[in-house]
């Protein structure tokens, strides 16, 4: 299986997140990349240009994404952008400009910082996922990008738990604008995939079906729960399959198998994976009990469905276990 990554994603490497109270080391950090990149051995993408994130993502998000550091600093803010109000009342098409303001309104959270180096990151993130697509589309069975930052907590105009721009929504637009009738996207991530099931709430061409802890216990709190189902031509294109803290394989592949089985009603012509390794037992701000072997079956489980796979890469902050966990569930496909 092919694997892409760009080591320009290695810039972007905020200090500190606002966790809990207070600032903590952040869990994003690039030499998460760098030991999966080491592991897996990897090759570097094409340059799409930026057609493909203009397709998900807001022109003034990503405005702010390029200058907000620039602004931040003209400013005379220390560190890293991070937003500090938010417009819970009043989200609208206010015309402001105030970096402050503008840090709350492309903002989720408090804990994902956005430094000078974040943009051509975040981009190349998204090169990595759009050359696994193509990889695919030029008959690859599946294909693995190493994005870093990760994707899915990011929506359609905001940034939050540590990702920018949403490499699994880039690769199913791209898909759809390059003929694909219908796109699943199966999230195994840790945590919900917020931002992914935002972008396509109310669309019926792609279907987002999450494995991820309870949101009553863990981030992002407030979507990823069971009766989240979509709205209007996307209702029941969304499937939530939460599951409590300490799930170990038998509980988190029956889920997975629910939701390919769903998956399978809705007949994809393409399957994109948000792989999290955040689901490993050590993992040290995750709380499921999975081995390194359990992501072999997980990827075999997913291969025999014999869907054409684009694997995008999540979350998992246990970085000396990080490239095993890849490869064993990349191992799955060639089973
Ligand atoms: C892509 C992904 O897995 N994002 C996860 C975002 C979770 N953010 C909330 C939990 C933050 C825990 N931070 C611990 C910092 C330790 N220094
Ligand atoms: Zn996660």
């Amino acid at each position: 299986m092919r694997r892409f990554f760009d080591p320009r994603q290695l810039a972007h490497a905020p200090l500190k997140e606002l966790h809990n109270g207070g600032f903590t080391d952040y869990a994003e950090r690039p030499v998460r990349a760098e030991a999966i990149a080491e592991t897996l051995g990897v090759e570097a993408p094409v340059d799409h240009g930026d057609a493909a994130i203009r397709a998900v993502h807001d022109a003034g998000y990503l405005d702010f994404l390029k200058h907000g550091p620039a602004r931040w600093a003209a400013a005379g803010r220390p560190g890293d952008v991070i937003g500090y109000i938010w417009p819970i009342v009043a989200r609208r098409a206010l015309k402001l400009d105030r970096i402050d303001a503008l840090a709350g309104r492309y903002s989720l959270d408090a804990s994902t910082p956005l430094t000078a180096e974040t943009w051509d990151a975040a981009y190349w993130s998204a090169q990595s996922v759009l050359s696994a697509l193509d990889a695919v589309h030029g008959g690859d069975r599946a294909a693995f990008a190493l994005c870093r930052p990760p994707g899915h907590h990011a929506g359609a105009d905001y940034l939050g738990g540590y990702c920018y721009l949403n490499t699994a929504a880039i690769a199913a637009q791209a898909a759809r604008d390059a003929g694909a009738d219908r796109v699943a996207i199966l999230d195994i991530d840790y945590h919900h995939g917020n931002g992914t099931q935002d972008i396509f709430w109310t669309r019926g061409d792609v279907f987002y079906a999450s494995i991820h802890a309870d949101p009553a216990t863990d981030y992002p709190f407030f979507w990823g729960h069971a009766d989240e189902t979509g709205e209007g031509a996307g209702e029941s294109t969304t499937l939530n399959l939460p599951l409590p803290q300490g799930a170990g394989i038998d509980a988190f592949r029956a889920a997975q198998t629910a939701a390919l089985d769903a998956i399978a009603r809705f007949a994809p012509d393409l399957l994109i994976v948000s792989f999290g390794a955040d689901t490993w037992d050590g993992d040290p701000i995750s709380f499921f009990r999975l081995a390194t072997a359990d992501y072999a079956v997980l990827g075999r489980d997913i291969a025999v469905r014999g869907w054409p796979t684009v694997i995008a890469m999540e979350g998992g902050y246990a970085v000396d276990a990080l490239g095993g966990n890849v490869a064993s569930l990349l191992s799955g496909f060639s089973a």
